[in-house]
């Protein structure tokens, strides 16, 4: 497959609701949309950084830069180096993590760029995202990531309307103070609910006295309680306490995970396709949970329909065992960017099976939201 150029938009999206973790308050998404063509063909990948580097060191401005400036030359040097200069020819979009290998990190930027190439490489072949990811289930479980809310009665009022809507599990958001007794107030309510707790890395070791209180509730699992570039405290910790830690932020590669997993660290990983840097890396990291036995399921990122499409069909994989944060487009944005939208029944998402993404962008509604536009011709030398 030729890639003759790639496109990067920076796309900005009002969010229905504002969403509110630890680190802060999103009322819309700064976020950039690649597009790698083919003469014939476009696919499209999303760049998941928020627009402030408070999730993980990555922001949309400097993943702007990054493949702007190097990962896209770096791509249009492959060309040159295979003795073929102007032309970039991937066999398989496996390829593009050990192009893009040398750039150390900037993950989202590098996994923005990838998704775009394997949903034009998966068109080119006639078969769907999860089809060519490497999935087997039909239907997806469907989970729901509620921000803090501001009052407790706010809250459970938000998990039973979520309930109410068959999502199979609920994520709520935590931080110092809005915790253990807002989440006794949610359990009150809803004694049998699978139920979890996401702390963005808001706590550390000092606080083990309120994740043994915690372990009364019965949550499913808590989600990175401690910083976010630790596995070691997460080890001491998660040998105290009965509920199982998922890591999240902690993990950025398979070989993150092989260390957390050989520490003890956690029991269940959160693969974000962004935050790992692709697709072929959280193939790997799939690979490595059933291997070692851990459960694993898919994390988002307040995606828009793009990034949400490679979602659904990452989590169509085997070792994504638990629902994920893939909730439908009506959850997010009063009108998605893709058609149809992403929509769940009784807490289910039924993968797409035509080629690619299996929705159609709809280019009148992504021109509305790009702010900027830059094209990279790849057949110029
Ligand atoms: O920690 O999983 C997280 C959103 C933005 C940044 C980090 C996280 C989240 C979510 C929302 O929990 C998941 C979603 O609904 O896309
Ligand atoms: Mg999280």
């Amino acid at each position: 497959m030729r890639i003759e150029s790639l496109t990067v938009r920076r796309v900005q999206m009002e969010m229905l609701t504002p969403f509110t973790t630890s680190f802060g308050t999103q009322t819309h998404r700064d976020l950039l949309i690649v597009e790698a063509h083919s003469s014939e063909r476009t696919g499209y990948g999303e760049c998941v950084a928020m627009g402030a580097p408070l999730y993980s060191e990555e922001a949309t401005a400097t993943c702007q830069v990054v493949l702007e400036e190097y990962l896209i030359p770096m791509l249009r040097s492959h060309g040159a180096a295979a003795g073929t200069p102007g032309v970039v020819e991937i066999d398989h979009p496996q390829l593009i993590r050990q192009i893009l290998a040398p750039v150390k990190r900037n993950s989202m930027a590098k996994s923005a760029l990838e998704g775009a190439v394997w949903d034009l490489w998966a068109k080119h072949q006639g078969i769907s995202l999860a089809e060519a990811y490497g999935g087997t289930r039909s239907h997806i479980e469907v989970g729901l990531s509620i921000g803090i809310k501001d009052t407790d009665a706010e809250l459970v009022s938000a998990v039973g309307a979520a309930v109410d809507a068959g999502y199979r599990r609920i994520k709520i958001k935590i931080a110092p103070g809005r915790d253990l007794q807002m989440l006794r107030a949610v359990r009150r309510e809803f004694p049998d609910t699978p139920i979890m707790a996401d702390a963005n890395s808001a706590y550390t070791l000092a606080d083990v006295d309120l994740f043994r209180s915690l372990d009364e509730l019965d949550l499913m699992m808590i989600e990175q309680p401690l910083a976010h570039d630790d596995i070691v405290d997460h080890r001491h910790l998660q040998a105290q306490i009965r509920t199982p830690i998922c890591l999240d932020e902690s993990i950025h590669s398979a070989e993150d995970a092989r260390k957390a997993i050989e520490l003890g660290s956690g029991k269940i990983i959160n693969i974000k396709i962004g935050r790992v840097g692709g697709i072929a890396e959280s193939q790997d990291i799939e690979a490595l949970c059933r291997q070692h036995g851990l459960d694993a399921w898919c994390g988002g990122m307040l995606e828009t329909g793009i990034g949400r499409a490679h979602n659904v069909a990452i989590a169509s994989l085997a070792g994504f065992t638990l629902p994920g944060d893939t909730a439908p487009s009506a959850r997010y944005w009063a009108e998605d960017i893709i058609e149809p939208e992403v929509v769940m029944d009784r807490g289910v998402i039924e993968v797409p099976t035509a080629p690619g993404l299996g929705y159609d962008v709809v280019e009148e509604r992504l021109d509305a939201h790009t702010t900027e536009t830059r094209t990279y011709d790849l057949t110029a030398a």
